[in-house]
């Protein structure tokens, strides 16, 4: 098949996501074709039917903000016809499925342009419901030739925020477990935890969702009563404010800010606790990378990520701001050998359910059903 994917190809989860996928579709031999205004960032080495066509952006002085999403269409319709595309696969509505959809129109009935569009989470919650945008999203997705979301949740939530008449097929997140596994080698041989130590991670774009301010409040907590370091990954517009607090707590040397990384496996290695006590997430891929290195997370029974963390089983869920609760959880995972094990062995057989080998076979049946009809 001949794919064609748009995304954010920044940090993010849903660029994250569609890079991933455009991997494991390419290995399967299936030819894809990003295109955006950057390649994404975790293709970051040459793959094989892998292919980049970045969209330029006119820039011109009456233009204040530049129409990349008109651009983009274009290029979306160029590629189609120029490459042969089967479908063309776009992730976050905003602007991507509208480019989508103007590349359709561009091209005409004729031309059998078809395009699948898949709900990340704030495209929904955040910016698709925003009033400058809802008309347009809903629009969007009502004439997209399908559409996906990465959730039970998030998709109850849009067909009930948009109303929605239309089919939606729900199709996880997904982690390469034979790449993001537990390796047996000492977890400070970073040099970030020490032998005695216990590493506490978190992982994202750093955007207010993500509470990091919560964060830091349970490993002030934590570290009264167990030896922890706190691992931060990432970087967004949380992150000065982040800076700031744990110099005023004087935890700078407890604390590290790493920035963003490609790759995280090195680091969840090093790691004992996942924390994303975030006040919604559609799914969490985070937690479940987290979840394959094996590493027990605490997170918040809000959203979907009731569907990846299974409460007392990898992990255990909280209200997003009771901080007692995850503060006291943290401290029993961490000073409790049995439960450590037993909730970190829960962590890998439920990141095996959401493995690759089993999520993207269902992206391609999915494009299938959609070509045909
Ligand atoms: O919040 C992020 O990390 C970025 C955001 C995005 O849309 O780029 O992530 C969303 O998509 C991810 C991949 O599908 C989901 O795993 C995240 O739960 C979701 N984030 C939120 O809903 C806040």
């Amino acid at each position: 098949m001949k794919i064609g994917i748009t995304c954010y190809p920044t940090y993010g989860g849903s660029g994250v996501v569609a890079s991933e996928l455009g991997i494991e579709l390419a290995e399967r031999g299936h030819q894809v074709h990003f295109i955006s205004y950057e390649m994404p960032f975790k293709i970051n080495k040459y793959y094989k039917n892998i292919y980049f066509h970045e969209v330029e952006v006119l820039e011109y002085p009456l233009f204040k903000y530049p129409p990349y999403s008109l651009s983009l269409s274009v290029k979306m319709a160029e590629i189609f016809e120029s490459a042969g595309l089967d479908i063309m696969h776009v992730h976050y509505a905003i602007p991507h499925a509208a480019s989508a959809y103007l590349a359709q129109s561009i091209l005409g009935k004729d031309s059998n342009f078809k395009f699948i569009t898949t709900l990340h989470g704030t495209d929904i919650t955040i910016v698709g419901n925003h009033s400058s945008f809802f008309k347009l999203t809903k629009f969007c997705m009502e004439n997209s030739s399908g559409i996906t979301c990465v959730s039970n949740y998030l998709k109850q939530l849009t067909m009930e925020t948009f109303d929605i008449n239309k089919d939606i097929e729900v199709i996880y997140n997904f982690v390469d477990t034979s790449k993001y596994k537990r390796n047996k080698c000492d977890k400070s041989n970073l040099g970030l935890i020490k032998k005695d130590e216990f590493g506490i991670i978190h992982v994202s774009n750093f955007r207010p969702v993500k509470k990091i301010r919560n964060i830091i409040e349970v490993f002030c907590r934590v570290r009264k009563e167990i030896n922890c370091k706190l691992i931060l990954v990432g970087e967004g517009p949380e992150l000065a404010f982040a800076k700031e607090t744990v110099k005023r707590l004087d935890l700078s040397s407890k604390v590290f800010f790493l920035g963003r990384k490609d790759n995280v496996v090195p680091l969840l290695n090093c790691a004992d606790l996942y924390l994303l006590p975030s006040k919604s997430e559609s799914f969490g891929v985070s937690a479940l990378e987290a979840l394959s290195c094996e590493v027990p997370v605490i997170g918040t029974n809000v959203g979907g990520l009731k569907e990846v963390v299974a409460d007392g089983v990898c992990g255990y869920l909280f209200d997003p701001d009771d901080i007692d609760s995850m503060s006291k959880a943290s401290i029993n995972i961490l000073s409790d050998k049995n439960l450590f094990g037993k909730l970190s062995a829960g962590a890998r057989e439920t990141a095996l359910k959401f493995d690759s080998k089993v999520i993207i076979p269902k992206y391609i049946e999915y494009y299938n059903k959609i070509i045909k009809s």
